[in-house]
């Protein structure tokens, strides 16, 4: 049986992960940040909340994370805890570089100093491109963040790039592309508006507020997307891997396919709010997964209608009472 610990255990991809390993054989410890609330809702979803050993610590705390790994032998660490929420990381941007990059390093040394045979895998983003160099981003894409997040993920990024060539690990990182699903957090777009597309349905809303409805990404189902994140350490060599699907739309076309799903014209609902645009946007992200394809094997499965449809059925049956996944986001 083999060991494997998540950061970020609590967010949606960590959620996906565990279970994705947990089927697998795998013993999976989660990194439980303290908070004032219960933070578990997602592993409790899944029905996987009693398998996951919690262990407690945060990425900004080396002691805590030299600790675990310890405590615990690991064969193969994932660090997917981050503050990712872009839109914050200009209010808080210091605390962005703490979480997001800073962590990330601390984790890297964590793994150098108890264990450099660890196994790591980093949470790189699309969002590096940002402003993009060119119209397909693949590995060979020069990276432009337009964020703090982004910045701050480029520098651990490098960082994780940097441990490798430095001293021989197996550290890789993941470029995934915008991946959602039911359990995303409800302030990112696509679960903004299901979650509204719900709720107008069941007349609890009358208006959808968003930003801008131009911008384009490259959404894909997260159930697909962590299994890349796991075939990746399963290689003999560690990379870097661009994942995502290959098509972009627009934050438009989303509303316009979430409000079909319930018979509903996104146009007499959606009004578009100042207060929801960007400092700096990432206007368009559309990534070439064929390195991911060819190396891997891997490639996404769920197409863009079927995840909407799949995100608006699941806030309908919580909206209208079904079921309570969820409750604890909104
Ligand atoms: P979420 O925002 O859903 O989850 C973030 C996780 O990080 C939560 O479990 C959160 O814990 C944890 N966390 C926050 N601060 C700390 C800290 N100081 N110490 C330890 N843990 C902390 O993100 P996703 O699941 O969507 O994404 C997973 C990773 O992949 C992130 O790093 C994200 O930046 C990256 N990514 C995501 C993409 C996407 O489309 N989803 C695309 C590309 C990259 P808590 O619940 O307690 O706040
Ligand atoms: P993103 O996701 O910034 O791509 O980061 P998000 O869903 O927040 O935004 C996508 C696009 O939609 C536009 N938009 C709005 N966004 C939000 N959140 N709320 C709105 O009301 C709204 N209206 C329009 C945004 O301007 C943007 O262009 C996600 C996160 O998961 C990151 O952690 C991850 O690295 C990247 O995806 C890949």
């Amino acid at each position: 049986m083999k060991n494997a610990l998540i950061t970020g255990v609590t967010g949606q991809d960590g959620a996906y992960l565990s279970k994705f390993l947990l089927d697998k054989g795998y013993r999976v410890y989660g990194l439980l940040a303290r908070r004032a609330s219960e933070t578990t809702w997602r592993l409790r979803h899944l029905g996987i909340e009693k398998d996951v050993a919690l262990v407690d610590g945060d990425l900004t705390d080396l002691s805590s994370l030299v600790r675990i790994l310890n405590n615990f032998t690991m064969d193969e660490v994932y660090n997917l805890g981050a503050q990712s929420f872009v839109a914050t990381s200009w209010t808080q941007p210091l605390l962005t570089g703490h979480v997001t990059g800073l962590g990330a390093v601390n984790l890297l040394e964590a793994v150098r100093l108890v264990d450099p045979k660890i196994r790591f895998y980093q949470a790189s983003t699309s969002e590096m491109f940002g402003k993009i160099q060119d119209p397909i981003q693949s590995e060979n894409t020069p990276f432009y963040p337009r964020s703090p997040y982004g910045v701050a993920k480029l520098y651990a990024h490098w960082m994780t790039v940097n441990y490798r060539e430095s001293f021989g690990m197996h550290a890789s990182s993941g470029i995934l592309f915008n991946h959602e699903s039911p359990l995303r957090g409800i302030e990112f777009v696509t679960r903004k508006i299901t979650d509204a597309v719900a709720r107008i349905r069941c007349g609890q809303q009358d208006v959808l507020h968003l930003g801008n409805l131009e911008a384009k990404r490259d959404w894909g189902f997260a159930g697909d997307y962590v299994e890349a994140m796991w075939l990746m350490l399963q290689q003999d060599d560690p990379d870097d891997y661009v994942v995502a699907t290959g098509r972009t739309s627009s934050v438009r076309d989303f509303c316009e396919l979430a409000f079909r799903c319930v018979g509903l014209n996104y146009a007499d609902y959606v009004v578009s709010d100042q207060r929801y645009r960007r400092p700096a946007e990432v206007d368009v992200l559309l990534g070439d997964a064929s390195k991911a394809r060819t190396k891997l094997g891997w490639r996404s499965k769920m197409t863009l209608e079927e995840l909407v449809a799949h995100m608006v059925d699941a806030d309908m049956r919580r909206i209208s009472g079904q079921q309570t996944l969820a409750a604890t986001s909104s």
